[in-house]
């Protein structure tokens, strides 16, 4: 079936979560569903606020503009709009974005009859940035533990708060967080390495199958996952990635507050070293 004639297939009313009919249309390629118009609403809201607040500051400097969160006295009270209300309105504006736009992928998950694996796998990303602007702030009684809306300004906020810590490495979160990210990059470089080895020859040469793709596996290292497989654990090892991700910097304050190395105490107290 041709793209074309699938979409026309595929493209029928049904599945919204909410609205029913309303707006269960396409506006060209795009599905618009109820949660594409919450989406539009939050990002163009989110986005005005954050020009708005720029407009407010001292520069227009693309690397420099921040709309920093409020001060830490007040807590995880309303600030007023020019000190951190403008951050609490965005960091509300985004998390309705973000939910919107997980949403709209369950609607057409729903269209399509497939699996809900897409919204799943963005719902941990929204819950890593939950975890750094809702979660961990709220814990730590303040809503200036969140961090800036800005490119330098975020960047400067994760090194202070690392330096925090001492030396962030030493966090055990944080060294299965960067083992996941550094595994999930070499699964991709096999997979996508394999795949186009065997899918796109030399012109005149014949395309290979999952035959060949499993085969050079086992004469490799004697194991082939499969074709479904590497996608499983793909997902697996990414989401993984973003999970440690967040449970690093939420174990971060609420849970360790002083430097990161002094935590491996514990294995230095063993009685076994005695
Ligand atoms: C693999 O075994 C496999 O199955 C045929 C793939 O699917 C096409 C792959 O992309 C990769 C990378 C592997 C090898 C991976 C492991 C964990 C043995």
């Amino acid at each position: 079936m041709t793209m074309l004639s699938f979409e026309k297939k595929y493209r029928v009313r049904g599945g919204t979560l909410i609205g029913g009919d309303l707006f269960d249309f396409w506006v060209g390629p795009f599905y618009v569903g109820f949660f594409g118009v919450t989406t539009m609403f939050f990002t163009l809201l989110g986005t005005a606020l954050i020009i708005y607040g720029a407009s407010q500051g001292p520069t227009w400097n693309i690397w420099q503009i921040s709309i920093a969160p409020p001060d830490l006295k007040y807590g995880l009270g309303l600030a007023p709009l020019m000190e951190g209300g403008l951050w609490q309105i965005i960091t509300v504006c985004a998390i309705g974005a973000f939910s919107s736009w997980a949403l709209r992928e369950v609607e057409i998950c729903r269209k399509l009859g497939m699996g809900y694996h897409v919204p799943f796998a963005f719902s941990v990303a929204i819950l890593a940035y939950v975890t750094l602007v809702v979660v961990r702030p709220v814990l730590l009684g303040a809503w200036g533990h969140g961090f800036p809306y800005g490119i330098f300004s975020h960047l400067d906020w994760v090194s202070n708060v690392g330096y925090q810590y001492l030396h962030f490495h030493y966090n055990p979160a944080h060294m299965i967080a960067v083992t996941f990210f550094f595994t999930t990059t070499f699964a991709l470089a096999l997979h996508g390495s394999l795949i186009l080895s065997a899918t796109n020859p030399k012109a005149g040469e014949a395309v290979k199958t999952a035959e060949h793709e499993n085969t050079f596996f086992r004469d490799f290292i004697g194991y082939s996952i499969g074709a479904l497989g590497i996608h499983r654990l793909g997902l697996f090892l990414a989401l993984s990635a973003a999970f440690w991700s967040a449970v690093c910097i939420v174990i971060s304050g609420p849970f360790w507050t002083r430097s990161w190395p002094e935590w491996w105490g514990w294995w230095l107290d063993l009685p076994i070293w005695r």
